[in-house]
C-alpha cells in the first residue's frame, strides 16, 4: 500500500520577530479597542466593546463588563396568605426576581418580625418555616433580598392576625326532665330542669318558659320549681334556655299534660 504525504512540500511556520510581536500587539489594542456607556443596554449597566469586536459579530454582551446596582425586588407570604392564624409557628412563602445584571440572580435572603431586627443572611428559597412574635394581634414579616452583586433590597412585608384563643362552643344538652307527655295534676309544683355541658366550662345560665311566657327569667340554677294553677288543665309546652356568657345560647322543649284533681271522697257520715 502507497503511504500518502500529508505535505507534498516541507510545511514551515515563520513566526516574526519576538521583537515585533509585542509592538503590534499593543498598536492594535490601541487602534480598535475603546470604551463607552450603551444606553440601550440599561442606563446602569457599563458596556466595554470596540467596533473590531462588533464587526466580527461577536455581539456586545458577549465582551460585556457588566455593573449590577440594581436590587431584587419580591414579595412574601404568610400562610398561603391566610387572615388568621391559631399559631405562632407559620410557613412563609418567597418569591424574588433580580434585574440590572447579566445573569441576575437573588442569592441571599433574611427576615424580621419587626422591620428593625433581621435574621442572619441565608440562602434565598420560596419556603421557609418561621416563628411570629409573641402576643395576640396583627403580626408583620419583613424580608429582603441580595443579589448576586450584593445589593440588598428594600424590605417587602405579609400580615397575619394571630388569634390563639379557641373559639367559643355552644353549651351541648344532655337531658331534660320531666319526659315529653308526662303528667301532672292541677295545682302540682312540676320540677323543670336540664342537664347540659359546655365546652369551655362556662358559667351558665338558665330561662324557663311556659307555652311561650317567662316563668323564671335568667338564673344560675339548672332547674326550676313551676307551680300550676288550679283549673290550667291542658297540654303545657315547657321551654328550656341556656346561655353561657359568650353569646352562644341552646334551647330545648318538653310537653306535659295537666289534668284536673279527682274529687275528695265523700267522708262517711
Ligand atoms: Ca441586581
Ligand atoms: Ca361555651
Amino acid at each position: 500500500m502507497k503511504e500518502k504525504k500529508i505535505f507534498s512540500r516541507p510545511f514551515k511556520i515563520i513566526l516574526p520577530p519576538l521583537k515585533t510581536i509585542f509592538p503590534t500587539f499593543f498598536i492594535f489594542l490601541c487602534f480598535t479597542a475603546f470604551v463607552y456607556a450603551d444606553p440601550t443596554v440599561h442606563p446602569r449597566n457599563l458596556v466595554i466593546t470596540s467596533p473590531r469586536i462588533e464587526r466580527l459579530n461577536l455581539g456586545t454582551t458577549a465582551n460585556a463588563i457588566n455593573i449590577d446596582i440594581v436590587p431584587p425586588v419580591g414579595r412574601i407570604t404568610i400562610n398561603n396568605g391566610e387572615d388568621y392564624t391559631d399559631s405562632r409557628d407559620v410557613v412563609l412563602t418567597l418569591d424574588a426576581v433580580d434585574s440590572g445584571g447579566i445573569m441576575g440572580r437573588v442569592t441571599q435572603m433574611q427576615f424580621s418580625n419587626d422591620g428593625s431586627h433581621w435574621s442572619t443572611a441565608e440562602p434565598y428559597v420560596h419556603s421557609k418555616n418561621w416563628t411570629l412574635s409573641e402576643g395576640e394581634g396583627e403580626k408583620i414579616v419583613y424580608v429582603k433580598f441580595k443579589d448576586r452583586a450584593g445589593n440588598w433590597s428594600e424590605s417587602f412585608s405579609d400580615a397575619i392576625i394571630l388569634d390563639t384563643t379557641p373559639p367559643n362552643q355552644p353549651p351541648q344538652i344532655m337531658s331534660l326532665f320531666p319526659q315529653n307527655n308526662s303528667k301532672f295534676r292541677e295545682g302540682d309544683i312540676v320540677s323543670i330542669g336540664i342537664q347540659v355541658h359546655d365546652p369551655d366550662n362556662d358559667n351558665l345560665e338558665y330561662r324557663y318558659l311556659v307555652d311561650g311566657n317567662v316563668v323564671q327569667d335568667w338564673i344560675s340554677s339548672a332547674s326550676y320549681p313551676w307551680q300550676t294553677q288550679i283549673g290550667d288543665v291542658k297540654l303545657k309546652t315547657i321551654t328550656i334556655e341556656v346561655r353561657d356568657g359568650h353569646g352562644a345560647t341552646a334551647s330545648v322543649e318538653t310537653h306535659i299534660f295537666l289534668f284536673r284533681k279527682p274529687p275528695k271522697p265523700q267522708s262517711e257520715e
